[in-house]
């Protein structure tokens, strides 16, 4: 169980569907103003027109208990009348929007067009599907992840979807990073000195992650903070739960292990958390430093996603 007495200031830093579901079980076992999620929005993208968002999606989806669960992406009870059409008039179909999701993408497309920033844009919709926790996205200015593959560069959605990632990929681009400012209230966040934890989801580092990491200033905020910094490995038994991260490692000529992680953020964490499978790794990775929690990370219940983000907070507290 969750200390009662401690006050916890969670900073969540989130991918797409591991991340979400850890940010659920801390959603949880965290009142509201105490966590504030911050989602990478790289991977976000113009299509038809519209402006997605898969990762603000599925933290908004998620928190809001109406996501589809088969897929990891999207809304539950989901019909695909719109993509169907779409595909008899002889428009592009490889990117799925689902009847009940192009709601979302049409409103916060609409809220930009207006001039609303893409934080209010979520903060609204946010309202609207009952979510009470804060979900940030990292940025309100424009970056996008490029994949440089052995044959062409690839935006994400291309490489990711399209591509069922299966182009060989040499060297990722944040295209806009160096002009990017972090999310105002995400910053704050970062910098507020009552911050009692900033934990990393098991999303992939190097798409997910990176991104928010890149953002200029934010690596030093990390650093400089003294709230501990935590990650969670989204490698377990020498494979990925879940997308690239395994395949991408390989090919960035890494090896594939919760170590390997462990080095990859390097001086950024003061924690590290692996799956019970890998206890064999802990005492290389306490070895450089880092405090390590050994548990099962491996999310398949609500009460999975509840057990971990209470072991990972009451972890934090050990940390200092
Ligand atoms: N992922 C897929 O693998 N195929 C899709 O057709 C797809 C559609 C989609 C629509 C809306 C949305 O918010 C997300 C969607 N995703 C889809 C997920 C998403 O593109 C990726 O999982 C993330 O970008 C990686 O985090």
């Amino acid at each position: 169980m969750l200390s009662k007495s401690s006050k916890h200031n969670v900073l969540n830093f989130s991918g797409g569907v591991g991340g979400a579901k850890l940010a659920l079980g801390l959603s949880r076992v965290l009142p509201s103003n105490q966590l504030s999620v911050v989602a990478n929005t790289a991977d976000d993208f113009d299509h038809f027109g519209l402006h997605i968002s898969p990762d603000l999606d599925t933290l908004m989806y998620t928190l809001g208990e109406v996501n589809n669960r088969e897929l990891g992406w999207g809304l539950d009870s989901e019909t695909w009348n719109m993509l169907e059409n779409l595909g008899q008039l002889g428009g592009e179909t490889w990117f799925q929007l689902g009847d009940r999701d192009m709601a979302t993408h049409l409103l916060r497309s609409q809220y930009l067009r207006e001039g609303l920033l893409l934080s209010e844009a979520t903060s609204k919709l946010c309202k609207r599907l009952g979510v009470t926790h804060e979900i940030l996205p990292m940025t309100d200015h424009k970056v996008r992840t490029k994949v440089q593959t052995k044959k062409e560069m690839l935006e994400f959605q291309e490489y990711f979807v399209r591509q069922r990632c299966v182009p060989v990929i040499t060297d990722i681009h944040f295209d806009g990073i160096e002009d990017a400012l972090p999310q105002e209230c995400f910053e704050k966040r970062l910098k507020d000195p009552d911050l009692s934890a900033l934990i990393i989801g098991p999303s992939n580092p190097f798409v997910s992650v990176d991104p928010i990491i890149s953002i200029p200033g934010i690596r030093s905020l990390m650093i400089d903070s003294d709230a501990p910094v935590i990650a969670v490995s989204p490698i377990i038994d020498g494979d990925a739960v879940k997308g690239p991260a395994a395949k991408m490692m390989r090919e960035l000529n890494m090896s594939v292990s919760c170590s390997a992680i462990a080095e990859y953020y390097g001086d950024l964490l003061n924690g590290f958390v692996i799956d019970e499978r890998d206890a064999q790794s802990a005492e290389r990775i306490r070895n450089s430093g880092l405090k390590v929690l050994v548990t099962p990370t491996l999310m398949r219940t609500i009460d999975d996603r509840i057990r971990l983000a209470t072991e990972i907070l009451n972890f934090s507290l050990t940390i200092y």
